[in-house]
């Protein structure tokens, strides 16, 4: 792939900044700590890095709640050190992608705060969605529509009696995407970044943002949705496109939609470069049910010439290992998974999540890591006490919400907090676990079994074999149970998964490139195993 088409093969790295590692000492991760461990990244071998939001915000969803696109949070660093981090990490050959939130703000951002001073019927409040209420005294919501986090509307009432729309919490208000200085503001804002050096972004919720006027109740199937996947974005991130290719600069859409059709339509040649596929995050340990969704992928991309994308782990789902370390009815659905805390068998979910990553890097496209993945962390249980995310706190306290894959890294076995501060330590914003220490980057880095190794190795080749990456593949005959796939032609590269079968036997002349757990004793390839081979 040329230099210009990176991102068609990436395997990108999600940082969650607040959890990857501390170098000022007060508990939260910032920028100084991506810098310190920019050789671990350099190491392993990713072509770019995506920061979850760094912006300036009072942190009521993770960042996600934007008071200013413009300032760093002083908590992670300033603009200068932001703008050091990406010219540090295009000189070890790392990429560098921001997070834009274009959905809503926080309710600390200028324009929100200035819609509340102005009052009802100012054009302040045109910049969102204010409307009075229903009810005799107005004391309903405009609409029955849910917001995202579960148990409350997606309405909230202010003092003098409107209500503002808000699809998740009451701290992040809804932008109205018909008014102009909304799209010129944001059009600034990807400006702003890409001057600064990033190569692209990932647009958080992309497809929202756009509402119907009316604002009418929600009915079950009514097309078009009042809210999701409306026409309009379309000529929005067509907008976009023009402002991202005069820079050179690519966007990851987060597009959540269950229906492939509508959701590679933003991948149209002048829309979104690439957008996550979500599909295995709800898909069983189950060879015919990931062939499937492998081939439903791949031929869903191919009209619109885009690249498939792989994911396995974010910072809004159920840790890898924890999923596939459930009993097998359980290993999909990650959400509801979560939300009744199902027990995981850690062994089994970490042959599984190897043999994983060796089938997603192995696939053709990008792949997207989530911090820890390397490190084959588990899913933590925060005490309920010590728990930040607003889907713990919207559901009442039933739902302990995503902070179980946003644990503080641990990369020092021996070190105070297994030295997730770099220089001085602090207590971490949400506590390790009893034995984090044994996942630690440096334990991992020296033994030749680990998850780190493992990633390493995957990365390496990928980097120096061309036929892994964007490009054909082709399913060659296997048992019931077994995937097995090649990469290129003749004398390809050749992925071959185990998941659920007894041990199968492999092609005599190959050469093993990599296994992702033992062999047989005859040679075989047992169940949850996964090996790349050269014919
Ligand atoms: O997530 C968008 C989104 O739709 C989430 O509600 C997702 O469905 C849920 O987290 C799954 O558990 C993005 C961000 O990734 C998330 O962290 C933010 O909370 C959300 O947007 C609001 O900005």
């Amino acid at each position: 792939a040329s230099t210009a088409d990176w991102w068609r093969s990436a395997a990108v790295y999600q940082i969650y900044v607040r959890s990857f590692a501390d170098g000022d000492g007060d508990g939260t991760g910032d920028l100084a700590g991506v810098r310190a461990h920019l050789p671990h990244l350099a190491e392993l071998g990713v072509d770019a890095l995506w920061f979850t939001p760094w912006y300036l915000s009072p942190l009521a969803d993770g960042g996600y709640d934007v008071a200013d696109y413009r300032t760093i949070d002083p908590a992670f660093g300033t603009l200068a050190e932001a703008e050091k981090l990406i010219g540090e990490a295009r000189e070890s050959g790392i990429r560098t992608i921001v997070d834009i939130v274009p959905n809503h703000v926080s309710d600390q951002h200028p324009w929100f705060r200035a819609a509340l001073a102005a009052g009802p019927g100012s054009p302040e409040r045109e910049l969102f969605h204010f409307r009075p209420g229903r009810g005799a005294n107005g004391e309903l919501p405009p609409n029955d529509w849910p917001s995202e986090f579960p148990g409350a509307p997606a309405w909230t009432r202010v003092p003098d009696g409107e209500w503002y729309l808000h699809l998740f919490t009451p701290q992040q208000p809804d932008l109205n995407w018909a008014h102009p200085a909304v799209r010129r503001e944001h059009e600034d804002v990807l400006r702003f970044w890409f001057e600064r050096g990033v190569a692209g972004v990932r647009i958080d919720s992309a497809a929202l943002l756009a509402k119907d006027p009316a604002l009418p109740d929600f009915v079950e199937g009514r097309d078009p949705h009042p809210f999701v996947d409306r026409e309009e974005l379309h000529d929005i991130y067509r907008s976009w496109r023009a402002i991202a290719d005069e820079y050179g600069g690519i966007y990851v859409g987060e597009v959540w939609l269950p229906d492939r059709d509508r959701f590679t339509r933003y991948l149209r040649p002048d829309e979104l470069h690439t957008a996550f596929n979500f599909d295995f995050l709800s898909r069983r340990w189950d060879a015919a049910e990931l062939r499937r969704s492998i081939d439903a992928t791949l031929a869903d991309h191919a009209p619109v010439g885009a690249p498939a994308t792989w994911v396995l782990c974010n910072h809004d789902v159920t840790r890898t290992v924890t999923r596939y370390g459930r009993a097998d009815a359980d290993t999909g659905f990650a959400f509801e998974a979560k939300r009744f805390g199902v027990p995981s068998d850690p062994a089994l979910g970490t042959r599984r999540a190897r043999a994983a990553a060796l089938l997603t890097l192995a696939l053709p496209g990008a792949v997207y890591l989530y911090q820890g993945e390397e490190l084959g962390l588990p899913e933590a249980t925060p005490p309920l006490d010590r728990i930040q995310d607003p889907m713990h706190f919207r559901s009442g306290g039933t739902d302990p919400g995503r902070d179980g894959c946003r644990v503080p890294l641990p990369w020092s076995a021996a070190a105070p907090h297994h030295g997730f501060g770099t220089r001085a330590p602090a207590e971490p914003w949400l506590p390790q676990p009893d034995g984090w220490g044994r996942y630690a980057a440096d334990v991992q880095a020296t033994d030749p079994t680990s998850m780190l190794t493992l990633y390493r190795e995957a990365l390496r080749l990928r980097r120096t074999e061309p036929r892994l990456g964007d490009g054909p593949m082709r399913w060659l005959a296997a048992p019931d149970g077994v995937l097995a796939f090649a990469r290129g032609g003749d004398g390809g590269l050749v992925c071959v998964v185990n998941l659920d079968a007894e041990p199968v036997e492999l092609p005599p002349h190959a050469a093993k490139l990599l296994t992702s757990g033992p062999l047989a004793g005859d040679g075989g390839l047992p169940r949850d195993t996964a090996v790349w081979l050269r014919l």
